[in-house]
């Protein structure tokens, strides 16, 4: 049983279309090769990282699941009554490390835009609808081989809506070490597996099924999954900005965007203070006989920026608190999923955002408190220095319905991952009699 859904309330909204990115005057430095060749440092092994050892929660609020390799994910999780799930205090520990890394002090949604084409509804289903009271109870067979913990949601009691259960991700890695690698002739294979962490909840007629993965090679994948049913209000795009989906001509589902941000705060090495790093590659053609090169530069993000994903451009938040094994700094790269960027509002028109941490900047749009010097997040980029940056994904998808689209609706993904660069000074998966390869590969002597 959920609550009665209020529809939708048609609203007009009005915001300044002004736009920062903080990207402009920052100085592109050091060439790639020159930042990392000084590295190493007068630390030997792995530096002693603050402990992160017991979770600041109870044990119904913890969630620890070992997983192939020997890699064991920690965290909390908590419930808000507009967002839904957060998940707190994410420690990651592969087999090789002493203590739990710190990666993340708290991740969840921060907002899940839907303009419809024709301009006549808009909506913050995140703060606007009552997506985080809907929790959806789930039965038994929606979380296979798992655990569904229950969940106490503010005013509406208990539920049982939190999945927390393992799957199976193909292969971690094969490698047949023969004699084109120097090798033993062994072939080292491993079958990977994640663990899922997730929660339905309902807004209006839809359904969002927010889900979290961790996987036994350090990466942590998000996605939301939009499902249920259309909304059958909607069925008068005749106006050139719909699909039929019923016989003929008649029913015009009207086409609209899902725009869903994330908001992660990370602790690398259980510190707040990190930095933020843009790499972008360039290519020169090939002059006469020659082979194009590559020239790949580094600009530190010393300032809150507006980002734009762009072909051969990523991120990476850096620890300021500790380093791998190799003494190299520990650090997430972000791995943005296909977004179709949705330009009609200032803060959908920027695929991420990192803004110096202030506590009354909690969701990208239509954010709740009033003296937080605008309510979306493209105004809170505004040219202060990042010492402790949170990071804000937007990842949008158009949706033009389709026949297919009832009844019901297929599961739609969107999301992005954090992937480890330099966590582990190698594969945390690495085999036993691997492990003495790490940067001294075999080579057929
Ligand atoms: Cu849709």
């Amino acid at each position: 049983m959920h609550v009665t859904h209020v529809n939708r309330v048609r609203r007009a909204r009005f915001r300044p279309a002004a736009t920062l990115t903080g990207l402009t005057g920052l100085a592109v430095t050091a060439l790639l090769g020159t930042a990392l060749a000084t590295a190493p440092s007068a630390v030997a092994g792995p530096q002693k990282a603050p402990a992160a050892a017991t979770p600041a929660c109870s044990a119904a609020y913890q969630i620890e699941q070992v997983l192939d390799g020997g890699t064991t994910w920690r965290m909390c999780w908590h419930y808000n009554t507009l967002s839904g799930l957060v998940l707190d205090n994410v420690s990651y520990q592969p087999k090789s490390e002493p203590k739990p890394i710190a990666v993340l002090t708290s991740a969840r949604l921060a907002q899940v835009h839907v303009p419809y084409d024709d301009g006549e509804a808009e909506y913050d289903d995140i703060t606007g609808t009552d997506f985080g009271q809907a929790l959806q109870n789930l039965k038994p067979a929606e979380c296979p081989g798992g655990t569904i913990k229950t969940v106490k949601v503010p005013d509406m009691g208990n539920v049982n809506g939190l999945c927390t259960t393992t799957r199976a991700r193909g292969h971690a890695y094969r490698l047949n070490d023969d004699a084109s690698t120097g090798g033993n002739g062994k072939l080292y294979s491993a079958q990977g597996k994640d663990l899922l962490v997730y929660t339905v909840n309902k807004a209006s007629w839809y359904e969002y099924i927010t889900e979290w993965r961790f996987s036994s090679d350090g990466t942590i994948t998000s996605n939301v999954g939009a499902t249920g049913s259309l909304s059958p209000y909607d069925y008068n795009g005749t106006d050139g900005k719909g699909w039929p989906i019923g016989k003929g001509a008649t029913a015009y589902a009207e086409s609209h965007s899902h725009n869903v941000f994330w908001r992660l705060n990370f602790g690398l090495d259980g510190s707040a203070k990190a930095k933020v790093e843009q790499y972008d590659s360039k290519v020169t053609p090939p002059r006469g006989n020659g082979s194009p090169t590559t020239k790949t530069t580094r600009t530190p993000v010393t300032k809150e920026l507006a980002g734009d994903v762009a072909d051969m451009r990523w991120w990476r938040v850096v620890s300021t608190a500790g380093k791998n094994g190799d003494g190299h700094p520990r650090s997430y790269e972000f791995v943005p999923g296909r977004s179709s960027k949705y330009p009609g509002r200032s803060f959908t028109k920027h695929d991420v955002y990192f803004t110096e941490y202030k506590k009354c900047e909690q969701y990208a749009s239509d954010n709740p408190s009033a003296n937080c010097g605008g309510t979306s997040v493209d105004k809170w980029v505004s040219g202060q220095t990042l010492t402790h940056p949170i990071t804000w994904v937007n990842i949008g998808f158009h949706h033009i319905a389709r026949d297919e689209d009832q009844q019901p609706m297929p599961v739609h993904w969107q999301g992005f991952s954090i992937a480890p660069r330099d966590v582990t000074a190698m594969n945390p998966l690495t085999p036993a009699d691997l492990a003495g390869q790490n940067g001294v590969p075999g080579n057929g002597s």
